[in-house]
């Protein structure tokens, strides 16, 4: 496609409740979406104006990784966006595949690249009609939905908050634990709701091998994996601790591109990976960690970054993919928001239906987005 343009747009939405983990607690959604406006010749050799929606899952701060939104939306006005537009301008063809060596200069900033590319790839499928799920090759048209529970004031406050996901159909329990809130809420939740309930906890990378004596606690309770215990750039101590405890490690914050996903299978360093297309650079390299996992015999499922409904599309897509055999964080909508920027997402027997419509399958409703949007800046060819 040619590119006319993009607009850089920032958005900032109200959780429905805090959500609390090992590095904060979150109370509204800020977040950097684009819109990349270009052309499209159709068989017929006529220029058909297409559109494209991306959202970059930095968070506000840095405390999840390293990208936080406003450095993100900096870098993109500031150097993708340029190299996107000058690319087009030359009168070279752009498409979402040759999105990933256009940026390879810059070095980092694997979430603003990958929203960039999402867009540019919403755009492009919009063009040719063509699903994102099918351009992935995925074959399911629900996927399995989990939900990831916050650190709760109290165990009792946990229990009621668990006991009303359950109620609402989600087949898997995450709990986000931190050192002094791990062994107790785990015991509870199973205490309460037995040894059937498919269970897992996320230390979003606040243990350290000194801990490896209550993580081994853990062993007792049956869970499916344990994420990100340790620190995001130790892959190694991750395949020490593997040694000492049973519970399967699952990776998160550590597996940024393909070939870290390589070196952690190769260490031995955890047994399933939690893929996020913002974490590694984009949808395109998602899908390769999908068949590299695949080739290995390693279980992958799809995470979340307490995305808007333009994320929810993309990741829902990709989670059809046959590799992503654990239920993944492609929760409802309304696990996060009374009102989503796009048609919502609702749970229906546990599954979350997989869009079917061209590209993402969703767009912003104008006014809703209107509504919680903070900045947005229109950049094309100078
Ligand atoms: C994880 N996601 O798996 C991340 C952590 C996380 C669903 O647990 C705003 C934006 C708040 C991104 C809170 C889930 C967030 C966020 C937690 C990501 O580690
Ligand atoms: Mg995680």
């Amino acid at each position: 496609m040619k590119i006319t343009g993009v607009e850089l747009r920032t958005i900032r939405m109200p959780l429905k409740s805090p959500f609390e983990t090992s590095f904060g607690v979150e109370s509204d959604r800020v977040a950097v979406l684009i819109r990349v406006i270009g052309t499209v010749q159709t068989h017929e050799h006529q220029a058909v104006e297409v559109q494209g929606w991306g959202e970059c899952v930095a968070m506000e701060q840095p405390l999840y990784s390293s990208e936080y939104a406003h450095a993100a939306a900096d870098v993109l006005r500031r150097f993708l966006i340029p190299m996107l537009l000058a690319e087009s301008a030359a009168g070279r063809e752009v498409t979402a595949e040759l999105i990933g060596p256009l940026l390879r200069a810059v070095i980092g900033h694997r979430m603003a690249k990958a929203a960039l590319e999402m867009a540019v790839l919403d755009a492009q499928l919009r063009g040719s009609g063509q699903s994102l799920a099918s351009y992935f090759g995925a074959t399911r048209s629900t996927v399995d939905s989990g939900v990831s529970v916050g650190i709760q004031p109290s165990i009792q406050a946990l229990l009621d908050v668990v006991g009303n996901y359950l109620a609402e159909g989600y087949v898997r329990i995450k709990l986000k634990i931190k050192p002094g809130w791990d062994v107790a809420p785990v015991e509870a939740v199973r205490g309460r709701f037995g040894d059937l309930v498919p269970l897992q906890v996320d230390g979003n990378a606040a243990y350290t091998l000194a801990d490896a004596r209550v993580l081994r606690q853990l062993d007792q309770y049956d869970l499916l994996l344990l994420e990100q215990p340790l620190p995001e750039d130790d892959i190694r101590q991750h395949a020490e601790l593997a040694r000492l405890i049973r519970t399967p490690i699952c990776l998160d914050e550590s597996v940024i591109s393909v070939r870290a996903a390589a070196d952690a299978i190769a260490m031995r360093a955890c047994q399933v990976i939690n893929i996020k297309a913002g974490r590694v650079g984009g949808y395109l390299n998602a899908r390769r960690i999908h068949d590299l996992c695949l080739a290995n015999g390693i279980p992958v499922w799809c995470g979340g970054m307490v995305e808007t409904g333009l994320g929810r599309a993309a990741n829902a897509a990709l989670a059809a993919l046959e590799g992503f055999s654990l239920p993944g964080d492609v929760s409802a909508s309304d696990r996060f928001y009374d009102q989503d920027i796009t048609r919502a997402f609702t749970l229906d027997d546990g599954q979350i239906a997989v869009p079917t419509g061209p590209g993402l399958g969703v767009e912003p409703i104008q006014d809703v987005l209107d509504d919680c949007t903070v900045t947005t800046e229109w950049l094309q060819a100078t």
